[in-house]
Formats: C-alpha cells, structure tokens, sequence
C-alpha cells in the first residue's frame, strides 16, 4: 500500500475507543443533537491527513429502542462516528465496575477494592464477564463495519480484551493496542485475578503502544513473568508471533492553543484575569477530580508554603479548577468532601475580609476560558500521584510564550521523562518538598525561567498529538509489513 500515491484511495482507520468524541442528546422519538468534543485524541486525528478516519466507540447514552439506536446510527454516520449500544447492566459492571473500580485505580497503584474479599472476588468475576462481553460487542461492531487493508486502532485499558476478539475471527486484520494510562510494574499487575487473560488479549495485536518507555518495559516483563514469554528489543514472542511493543509519547496540538491566544475574547479574558489578580502570583492547578491527581497533597503543601513564608500570604493565589468526574461513585464523592474541607480550613485560616489564598472551582472551563487561565499563570502545579502522560502540563506551556511562568510537575507523571529538563520535579507524597518547590518556582530569576520554558516549548510544538497518531499507525502499517516478509522470508531467501 503507497500512500504517497495520490491516485489511490486513502488507507482507512478505524479508532475504537470506549467513548465516542460525541455528546449526543435526545431530542424527540428519532432526533438526536450531537455535538463533537475536540480532546487530544479528535485534533490527532484530525491531523492524520493522509487517512480516512472513523470512530467506533459508545455513545454515552442508554438507548434500549430499536428506532432511538436506528436515529443515532445515521446521525452519527455524518460526523464518520459508528455507535456501540451497550445496556445498563453492561455499563454498570463493565464501565463503573472492571474499568473504573478495579483496573484504573490498580494501573495507578491504588491497589484493588478490598471492603469485603469474598463479596469482591465474586464481584471480580461478574464484572470481568461483562468486561470481556462489553469487549466482544465492540469487536462485532468492528467486524460489521471491516473492509480489507482497513487499520484498527484500539484504545485504553476499556479495551483489553479486543485485540484477541478481533484476532479470534479474523487473523489479518491489522490491530494496533495503545494505553493512556501507566502500565504498572508486574508485581502490581500480577494482583489482578485476571492477569493472564488480560496480558495474553494484548499480545494478540500487531502493536502495542505506551506513552513511556519504563511502561513499555513493565509490559514486557509482566508478559515474561507471568505468561513465561520471551521478552526482545522489539518486543514479545509468542510462539512464534512478534507483538511489537514500544513507546510512543502523546502530545497535544499546539497550535490551536497558540493560535487561540490571539482571539479578542481570550485576550479580553487575559485582561480580565491580569486586572482582578494584579498584585499577586497566579498559581493554577487543572485536573480531573480524581484520586491519581493528587488534589488534597497539592492543596496542603500550599498551606503549608504559606504556613513558612508569612510574607507571601497576600501576595498569592492558586486557583484550583476540578472538573467532577464518575460523580456516583462513591470514593470520588469522598475525595470532593475532602478537598472542600480543606480549601475551606486554609481560606479560614489565611484569607482576609478582601482575599482568600485558594480559589477553588468544581467545574469544566470551556476551552477559551482555559487558554486566557492558562496565559495569566506564573506557576502551575501538578501534583499527580501517577498518571500515564497529563496533558494540562503540555497545555499550559503552549500558552506561555509571553508569561514563561514555572512548572511543577511530579515525577510519577508521564510527562516527567518529556518535560523534566524544563520543569521542577517533585514527589507528590512529600508535603514539605513541593512546598519548597512552590517557593523556589515564586523566587525563580527571569533567565532561568526563560531557559526551562524554552526547553518545554519547544518539545511541545515539535511533539504533537499529529505527530504521535501518525507515527503510530505508520509503525504499525511496517509491523503488518514486517510480519509479512517473515511469512514470506523462507522462499524468497537466495539459497
Ligand atoms: P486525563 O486523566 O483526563 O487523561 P490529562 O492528560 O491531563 O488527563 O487530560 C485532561 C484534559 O482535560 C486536558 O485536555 C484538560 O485541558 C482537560 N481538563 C481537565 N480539567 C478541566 C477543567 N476543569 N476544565 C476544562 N478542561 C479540563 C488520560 C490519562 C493522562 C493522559 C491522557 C492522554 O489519565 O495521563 O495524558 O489520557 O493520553
């Protein structure tokens, strides 16, 4: 396949991922309103020229009749997205269960549920039947939709299981497996009750892919020792069959944040934001509202930066925008309890009848909003216990060409290995030692923060969310090219 060749039809990509980058909301019996969210994951694609591209992925939405699912397949077919329709029940034990309870806070090692063994090991198999059933639903949906020399490109930890359902039915389909969160060390993988299933389901795609090189690496031996596989440079043998196994670092696309800056709202918004804080320091944390984000640490190692340097109390503020995220699950409904109870206890002790220290707001900003934040910030903070890469870290350094404010970053986020030179690492967990940080950041000489944010800036435009979508599928169209030759090497080898 050439695809130089301008004559010949583009190559066709299919990206299953659990959700569809669309939020579709009923309108009546057989009208839908959808609305296409542009995440890192839609402007890479966007950016892949040279492909036809089209999402398989549900849709968020529960519909259970025939004429509902038959109204928002065709709506969806514009926008090149195909609809998973996935029950309730599925949703409930595959979605909330297996993916969030049990392997998204085990992949950042949070550990597994542990309230009642045995009720949770029996809730273990019930929930990883509805993993694999939810997975084998989006493999139908893939075969319905295949067409020969089409690439499938299969995301996250939802989807473990679907390289082997669609390998099962089809050999010579071309699978590409990616993970956007850590993959842990074996010996916290080697806690899941269904370690070997999982693993083996990843090793039937052609080519498996992580944002860094240490979870590429923890893939390769969690398949060596508990499946006994050979690990090579490339990747993982199994019995015969190579799963190329590499690194392949995410970005985002600079661009549309540079170029956003320049819009008159955004720079209204700068002013805005300039004029309301002037006189003081703007620190910004933008995270998810989740466990791995390390919320309630960041927020006690700036009291406790506030607690030692008196003279900065009025001088500082960190705004603190945490976008609520699987707000019926019971852990994170906590952790919001928790994060509110100590915002409040800081801005009690420190704030004045005219200023708190801690803005601190429980919901989305829309992307402008972000942008004209994003440029007004003098130090960002990002405290992640772990996490696969952390966009907002890249983000916040393509808006700052004018301000090159600080980042601190932790040393368990992804982004630590691609923005550790231009950063000041932290470990999360040590209170005293980002509250150290967050002094140096404040007191850092202009040169200085000039020199690291030039280190940053030019990693994140050169590195962007295109560059990574497109070198993935191009090294899985050479996998697929290897893994032809092999089959052929024998007779075409010159005696
Ligand atoms: P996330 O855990 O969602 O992604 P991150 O990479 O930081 O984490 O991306 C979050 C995105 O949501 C950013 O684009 C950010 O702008 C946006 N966002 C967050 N809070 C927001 C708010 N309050 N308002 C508006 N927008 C907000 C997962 C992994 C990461 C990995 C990505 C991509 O957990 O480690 O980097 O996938 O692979």
């Amino acid at each position: 396949y050439d695809r130089q060749d301008q004559r010949l039809p583009k190559q066709r990509l299919l990206v299953v991922a659990n959700r569809l980058p669309v939020s579709a909301v009923r309108q009546g019996k057989d009208s839908w309103q959808l609305e296409i969210s542009v995440g890192g994951l839609v402007s890479a694609l966007l950016g892949l020229k040279e492909f036809d591209a089209r999402w398989i992925g549900w849709a968020g939405v529960n519909v259970p009749d025939e004429t509902g699912q038959e109204a928002l397949t065709k709506a969806l077919a514009e926008k090149k997205c195909i609809p998973v329709f996935l029950d309730e029940d599925t949703v409930h034990q595959y979605y909330n269960g297996y993916c969030n309870n049990i392997i998204w806070p085990l992949f950042h090692y949070l550990g597994l549920p542990q309230e009642d063994r045995l009720s949770t090991t029996r809730s273990f198999q019930s929930q990883f039947d509805a993993y694999k059933k939810a997975n084998q639903m989006f493999a139908n949906v893939v075969h319905e939709n295949y067409e020969e020399g089409d690439v499938v490109w299969c995301h996250d930890y939802h989807l473990m299981f679907l390289p082997r359902c669609l390998k099962e039915k089809n050999s010579n389909i071309k699978v590409g497996w990616f993970l956007h969160t850590p993959f842990p060390s074996s010996e916290i993988h080697r806690m899941l009750p269904s370690r070997r299933d999982l693993l083996e389901s990843v090793l039937a795609a052609d080519l498996v892919g992580f944002h860094t090189y240490d979870y590429a690496r923890h893939f390769v031996s969690a398949c060596t020792r508990i499946l006994g596989l050979e690990g090579t440079p490339e990747g993982v043998e199994n019995q015969g069959k190579l799963t190329r196994v590499a690194a392949f670092p995410i970005g985002i696309d600079s661009d549309r944040f540079i170029r956003a800056l320049e819009l008159p709202q955004v720079q209204d918004h700068i002013k805005e934001l300039k004029e309301r804080f002037a006189g003081r320091k703007v620190m910004l944390g933008v995270d998810r509202l989740d466990m791995i984000k390390g919320i309630p640490q960041k927020i006690l190692a700036f009291e406790e930066f506030l607690e030692e340097n008196p003279e900065w109390r009025d001088k500082v503020v960190l705004l603190q925008i945490a976008v609520p995220t699987r707000t019926d699950v019971p852990e994170y409904q906590k952790l919001s309890s928790q994060v509110h109870e100590i915002v409040g206890r800081i801005n009690g002790r420190f704030g004045t009848l005219t200023a708190v220290p801690i803005h601190h707001l429980d919901r989305s900003l829309d992307f402008h909003a972000l942008c004209a934040l994003y440029a007004v910030t003098d130090v960002a903070l990002i405290t992640s216990l772990r996490d696969g890469m952390n966009l907002v870290s890249y983000e916040f350094v393509a808006c700052q060409a004018s301000k090159k404010g600080v980042l601190i970053l932790s040393e368990f986020a992804g982004a630590a290995q691609s923005l550790g030179a231009g950063a000041l690492l932290v470990n999360p967990w040590n209170i005293a030692e980002v509250a150290a940080s967050i002094s140096q950041a404040l007191n850092m000489p202009a040169d200085e923060r000039e020199k690291m944010h030039q280190h940053n800036f030019m990693h994140v435009t050169t590195h962007t969310s295109q560059e990574w979508a497109a070198t993935f599928v191009s090294e899985l169209n050479d996998t697929i090219i290897e893994a032809q030759l092999r089959t052929r090497q024998v007779p075409f080898l010159p005696v």
